[in-house]
């Protein structure tokens, strides 16, 4: 397992000098202010890797650029519309730039309009810790009170209708502001940033669009771009949706093993593969993670590895980012699947043996308290993350321990 870290480039409060300290060994980034759709050229690729090789006194840090995370797919490719197919050609080009720059992993979405979304950034947790939280009913208060979505009340159980009404009618207008600022702002890594008004176009701009349509489009830009990466010898990773359920009346299509087996089977080449985001499948009751990673393991090509803990029993609900070892998800167990997956592709010959993961989000923590990080991405939760995980395989992986554990998976 290859332990990266994600960093947002120079304006990221988490310096190289800081991951240096933290032990990382490559780095995952992206060049978040190219538009999507518009080609990522060689100097700027260039530009930041020669920004991650360097620590601040201009000494070498040894790390290198080794996932993009994301080079996103454009809302008119999602739909179809405007200028996809040049979109298509653009998104191709950047691939070739980055190949010709030595970097193979490409992550990206599927997701219309929003990427991941959140009710509450810093939830206060008893230990004085905090995290990011969804809350199913202050997602309802929004959709049903604030953005007044049309649709919005056949998409929610009759319980959590009636719990949003009656959480709205006592909710502070300082609440409402902040609820819509949590939702529609654009949150890291996000393509782009929402207003309401934004939000309410953009929705209705899908309103044409079906589950089956959406996955249709998918795979028409897989059609493309994957034999293309294939060609080079570069992975590209699907992020799954986050959290794994419709929202906002918007079609998801990758929020589950069978989602992502389709789309692997209708662009069946080995460049066409999985980010494998145990957080975002985690928020789902029916998504067992080590059974998915032993299942889809052959083309998981990236991992972020993070745990959420539901809080109610039902198949979907409200849920909040737990520690990293902590939460629903059993995480000996998925980095035992990936262990044997690595072993697997040592048998096999493979080039792409160490998946690289990261230690995704982490809780706010100690001096995180005193600083300002993009939300989900504070330095020492994601450290404690960090050591945690690669502790785990770490043990999976000693000599001692080793032969019970490849005949336990
Ligand atoms: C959030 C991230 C996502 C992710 C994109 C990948 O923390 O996991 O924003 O980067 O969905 O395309």
């Amino acid at each position: 397992m290859l332990q990266t870290w994600r960093w947002f480039g120079p304006t990221d409060a988490v310096s190289i000098d800081d991951l240096m300290q933290a032990g990382v060994q490559g780095v995952v980034s992206a060049l978040h202010h190219i538009s999507p759709g518009d080609v990522w050229l060689p100097q700027q690729i260039n530009q930041r890797q020669s920004d991650i090789a360097h620590m601040s006194n201009g000494a070498a840090s040894g790390l290198a650029w080794e996932v993009v995370e994301s080079l996103p797919v454009s809302e008119d490719i999602k739909r179809q519309t405007g200028d996809w197919k040049q979109h298509v050609r653009n998104y191709c080009e950047s691939l070739s730039n980055l190949r010709a720059a030595g970097i193979d992993v490409v992550c990206y979405n599927f997701m219309p309009v929003l990427d991941w979304t959140r009710t509450d950034l810093a939830y206060p947790l008893a230990n004085g810790a905090t995290c990011m939280r969804f809350d199913y009913i202050d997602f309802a208060v929004f959709d049903l009170h604030i953005l007044k979505r049309e649709q919005a009340a056949i998409d929610f159980p009759e319980d959590i209708i009636q719990a949003a009404t009656t959480r709205f009618a006592k909710m502070s207008e300082e609440r409402k502001k902040e609820l819509l600022q949590n939702i529609v702002c654009g949150l890291p890594g996000a393509a782009e940033s929402l207003t309401i008004e934004g939000v309410r176009e953009s929705l209705a701009v899908y309103n044409t669009i079906s589950v089956e349509q959406l996955r249709a489009n998918l795979i028409d830009f897989l059609a493309e771009v994957a034999p293309h990466a294939q060609m080079l010898g570069m992975r590209l990773c699907c992020h799954p949706d986050d959290p794994p359920v419709p929202l906002l009346g918007l079609p998801r299509i990758m929020s589950t093993q069978s989602d992502y087996q389709t789309i692997l089977d209708a662009v069946n080449v080995p460049s066409n593969g999985v980010t494998l985001c145990s957080g975002s499948l985690g928020a789902r009751s029916d998504n067992n993670l080590p059974q998915m990673m032993r299942q889809l393991g052959d083309r998981v090509h990236f991992l972020h590895l993070r745990n959420v803990k539901r809080e109610t029993h039902s198949l979907f609900g409200s849920f909040h980012e737990a520690e990293h070892l902590g939460g629903d998800t059993d995480m000996v167990a998925l980095i035992a699947a990936i262990v044997s997956e690595e072993r697997r592709r040592q048998a096999a010959g493979r080039a792409d043996v160490s998946i690289p993961f990261r230690p995704d989000h982490g809780q706010n923590i100690l001096d995180d308290h005193k600083r300002t990080f993009q939300p989900g991405y504070p330095a020492i939760g994601r450290l404690k993350g960090l050591a945690e995980l690669r502790g785990i395989e770490a043990a999976l992986t000693h000599q001692s321990i080793e032969g019970s554990v490849r005949a336990a998976y």
